[in-house]
Formats: C-alpha cells, structure tokens, sequence
C-alpha cells in the first residue's frame, strides 16, 4: 500500500480542523484533514434538530482570528441558529481556500507512533495510508453520540432519529405520536417545535434540568454595528471573562450574603430578563457555594412553578441537583410548552424504561405506541471520538490503555507518551466550560506556534513529562473540587456513559488563568515538555 507523506494530519474539519489547516497553510506547512462528514462544519454539521442553535450570542460565539471576515459576516438573530452557523462555516471554508486540503467521507482508523522515524503511521477506511510528523485531533467534544443499550431498541418499526445525527432531508412530525428521551438541551431546544407540529408529544425525563429562557429576537442592527467598531476591544475584553463571553452582560462579584431577599430577587429577576447563560453571574459565590446556589435553583424552581399550569408537571419539572453542576440550558418557550394539551411528560427517574418494542416502548408496564421515536440522549462527551480512533504511541501503548482510568493529559493539549500529537480543546482544556471557538483558537494558535518552533530549532519532537502531566491532573482536579461541579452525574464527569471512568475532565480555573498557563509554558522554553531533536 502506497504512503503519502504530509507533515500533519488533521482529523476534523469543524471549526477547530478549519482553523488549523488555515493556520499550517498560512506557515507553509503541508497539511491534511480527514473528515467522517460530507462538509465542514464538525458539530454543527451533524446537530440538526429543530430547534438547533448556539447558547453563545451570534456577535462572540464566531472566530475571531481575521478582521474582515468578522467585519464582513453578519448574524440575522441574538442567538445563532444551526443552519446560520453551518453556512458561517462553509463560507469560512470557502473563503480561506480550505476544501482541496480536507478529504471529505473519510473516517481515520488508526494512527501508529513510529519511535524509529518519529513519525505518525495514519490510516484511513478509504484504505489508504498517510506519514505524518504531527497528529492534530480536531475530533469535537460532542461529537460521538451516546445511544443507550435500552432492550429491544432495533425491533421500532416507526421512524427513530438521534438528536446528535439528525438527518439532512426534513423531519415530518405531523400526525405524528412521537416519544423523545432525554432532557438535556438538545430535547429542551428541539421540544417546543416538535409539540407544535405533531399530534403528541410524550417526553420522558430522567433527571430534570435547569433553563434559562434565551429571548433570542433578531439581532439589533445597532448593537451589531457598535461590536464591530471595536471588535478587538470586544474581544479581548471577552477573553478576560472565564468562560470568554459575556463581557457585556451584567455580572456581580459579591456573595450572596452580602445582600438582602429583595434585592437578590431584583437581581435574578434582571439576569431572567437578559436571558441566557450569564444567569449564574448574579452573584460570585453560586458555583462554589451550596447554600448561595440553592437560593438561585428555587429562584428558578419558582419560575418554573409559575409558568407551568399544572403543579405535578411543574414539580417534577424542577430540578433537584445544584444549579450549573450539569450544564445548564438556554431555551424558547420550553416550560410553556407542557401546558399544550397534546404534550405529557413521564418520568423515567425511579423506573427506568423497559423496553423498546414494535410500536413504541414500555415503562411501569404501560404499553407506549408512537410513531417516533426521538433519542435526545446526548454523548460520549470530550474523549468519545477520540477514543474511537486506534492510537498508539511510544512502546504501542494505546490511548485506550493509557486513559483507562480517565484522560490524562498535559495542559489538555497533549499526553506523555505520545510525542507531536495534540489535542484541540481536549480533557484538561477548559474546553465546554467556555466559548468554544474562543478556546479553539487559543489552543490551534499555540500548537501551531509550538510547531513553528520546532521547526525554527531544527527540532524533531514535543513530548509532555510524565511528572509535568500528573501535576496538571491533580491541579485540574484539585480546582474541580473547589466548586459545585462534581456534585451531580453529568457528562462533564463521563456520568452518562455507563462503565466510563468517573472523572470531571475540563479544567474549571476559567479561560483568562488557563491562557496565562499555556504562554508561560511556551515562554519558559515549553516547560513541562522534552523537545528533542
Ligand atoms: O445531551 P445531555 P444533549 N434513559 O447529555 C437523558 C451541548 N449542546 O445532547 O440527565 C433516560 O445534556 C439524560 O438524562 P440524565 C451542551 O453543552 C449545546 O442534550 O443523564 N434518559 C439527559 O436528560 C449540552 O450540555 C447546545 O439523567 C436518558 C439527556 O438524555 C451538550 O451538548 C445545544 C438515558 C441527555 O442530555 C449535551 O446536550 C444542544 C436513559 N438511558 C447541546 N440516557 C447549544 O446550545 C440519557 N438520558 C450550543
């Protein structure tokens, strides 16, 4: 079998992919991008449900790395919805001369660490076989979808959908007696579109969740055209923020037992209005405290209470973890949406559902009949992709092994025993705790830079140091433990996927910290790294 040699490749062609081919081109670097997906766009790409959009606003959540494409893109609404943001991506790939370098409908089987020519041995399923110095996995955090193993779940004979691999024609939901599963915010934002066009709705909930509404509306032409006079001011205000948005919202620093019960009230209710994630910036101590977050979970409890008509349904609709332990959701009209006739709720906690039959699905012996089925049950998040590749590094140790007990890695962008290969937005990154294409280009630019300098040196390899990789554990670790995060069973921890190790994988020391730790480490001289030649 012939071998093509290339001096990176690139798995992935969403938005961290895209950036980094753009970026090794840029260094007249030769690299290539094998993408499962017929086009570019990773999540966005595969995520179509109705109802599909960014909890990020449209004006932050977009790169930011050339002026004029920011100058010159225009969002329609607040809240950018999928099919928006997929011709966002397409546009940049159209834009950048990025396609003739990416192999599309090409999925990366393997990829072989070679001590002896220190070089990455890559193969695809179209049967073909790459050599490549650098592996760059662009390979998403959300991207392998969690199906669960539910018993008889091949015998439907109706229609069955997963929110995370939606298909690419429209969805008829009319007439239609449709189940959905999972109440995450795929289901939270797919729900009320999906009750209004079909005949009913049965949703089943395991664990209720938080959401804030979105009040997305058509972006204001005004505050556009102000962001985009100062858009680097913006921006680099944005990145000083944790999680590199909302510079612009309001926010308090001060304890919530600083204040008195009105004036908490007063400042809920503002943040309610604004809408959005930026809910849990009323106060400074929510996400570390109990009884400060329990204050501002009845504060939502209670919204849910006066929005939904009947007082069971809003009961079990409200949540009973700690509030942002499990990321919390952003919707339009969704507790409205259980007071339509034609949508029921059951609640899957203490009787999980039985099975999957012909016609519909058992629980608590009750016989459901749909035509639909929709599985809104979420991913295999941050090392699922990953760890369906075949990697093998120094000694053939594979990364399955290596991670076996939970990801271990080095800055979140790479992992000892496996030289030149990095991870963009990986476990140990703040990845999903911030705004994506933010940490995206924060880590594309340093691994690129990292590579530059190799190059520049005459050097062959980057490896992270064992003992420089265990300390990063244990600080991100030790940082997870200071907040409210491990409390629950999220997909933060790996909690949804049964037997996956138990492990809270982003590193929760906000993005402004993480940023300064990445610079420092390429200023000292890649600290913590063996760089041989
Ligand atoms: O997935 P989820 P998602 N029986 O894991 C339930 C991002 N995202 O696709 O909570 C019954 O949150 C499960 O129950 P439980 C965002 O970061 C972003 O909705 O495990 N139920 C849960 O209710 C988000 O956090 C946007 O008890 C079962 C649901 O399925 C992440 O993607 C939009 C079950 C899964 O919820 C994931 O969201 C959408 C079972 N056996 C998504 N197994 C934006 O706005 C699982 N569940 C950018």
């Amino acid at each position: 079998m012939s071998e093509q040699r290339v001096d990176a490749v690139i798995v992935g062609a969403g938005f961290a992919g895209m950036y980094a081919l753009h970026r090794l081109l840029k260094e007249n670097f030769q690299p290539i991008v094998f993408e499962i997906g017929d086009n570019v766009g990773g999540t966005w790409y595969w995520n179509r449900y109705p109802g599909a959009r960014c909890d990020v606003q449209s004006m932050e959540y977009s790169y930011t790395f050339d002026d004029t494409l920011q100058q010159d893109w225009n969002w329609s609404e607040k809240y950018a919805p999928q099919t928006e943001i997929l011709r966002y991506a397409n546009h940049v790939a159209d834009r950048f001369n990025l396609r003739p370098h990416i192999n599309f409908g090409t999925r990366v089987l393997s990829a072989h660490y070679q001590e002896d020519d220190q070089e990455w041995l890559v193969s695809t399923d179209d049967n073909k076989v790459y050599r490549a110095k650098f592996c760059i996995m662009g390979t998403g955090c959300l991207s392998s979808t969690n199906l669960p193993k539910f018993k008889g779940i091949d015998l439907f004979s109706g229609e069955s959908f997963h929110t995370g691999d939606w298909p690419h024609s429209p969805v008829d939901f009319s007439s239609k007696r449709i189940g959905i599963i999972g109440t995450g915010s795929s289901a939270i934002q797919s729900i009320p579109l999906i009750a209004e066009s079909c005949e009913q709705l049965t949703v089943f909930q395991r664990t209720a969740n938080f959401s804030i509404p979105a009040h997305n509306r058509p972006l204001d032409k005004q505050y556009a055209a102000s962001i985009k006079e100062s858009y680097p001011t913006f921006r680099a205000e944005n990145r000083q923020m944790f999680a590199a948005f909302g510079s612009h919202q309001s926010r308090w620093d001060d304890s919530i037992f600083d204040v008195d019960d009105d004036t908490r009230q007063v400042r809920f209710e503002t943040k309610w209005q604004e809408g959005g994630l930026g809910f849990t910036s009323a106060f400074g101590d929510t996400g570390a405290s109990k009884q400060a977050n329990d204050i501002a979970a009845e504060f939502v409890r209670n919204k849910i209470r006066t929005i939904v008509n009947d007082s069971e349904v809003a009961e079990l609709l409200c949540p009973d973890q700690v509030l942002g332990c499990k990321r919390v959701c952003v919707d339009s009209h969704y507790f409205e949406t259980y007071n339509r006739p034609n949508v029921q709720l059951v609640n899957v906690k203490e009787h999980p559902i039985e099975e999957i039959t012909a016609e519909g699905l058992i629980h608590k012996d009750q016989h459901y009949q749909f035509d639909m089925i929709i599985y809104a049950t979420g991913f295999d998040a941050m090392t699922g992709s990953l760890l369906k590749i075949d990697i093998a590094g120094k000694d053939g140790i594979s990364l399955q092994e290596k991670w076996q007990a939970g990801p271990r890695t080095y800055l979140g962008l790479c992992t000892y025993g496996f030289p030149n290969f990095f991870t963009v937005s990986g476990p140990g990154s703040p990845s999903v705790l911030s705004n994506m294409i933010i940490t995206i280009e924060q880590h594309v630019n340093w691994i690129i830079d990292c590579m530059t300098h190799l190059r520049d040196n005459n050097l062959s390899t980057i490896e992270a140091l064992e003992e420089a990789e265990n300390d990063w554990v244990m600080q991100t670790n030790e940082i997870a433990k200071g907040t409210l995060f491990p409390t629950c069973n999220s997909w933060y921890l790996g909690a949804n996927v049964p037997g996956k190790p138990r492990i809270f994988m982003p590193f929760a020391g906000g993005f402004p910290a993480y940023a300064q730790i990445c610079a420092e480490v390429a200023e000292q001289h890649y600290r913590g790294f063996e760089l041989s030649a």
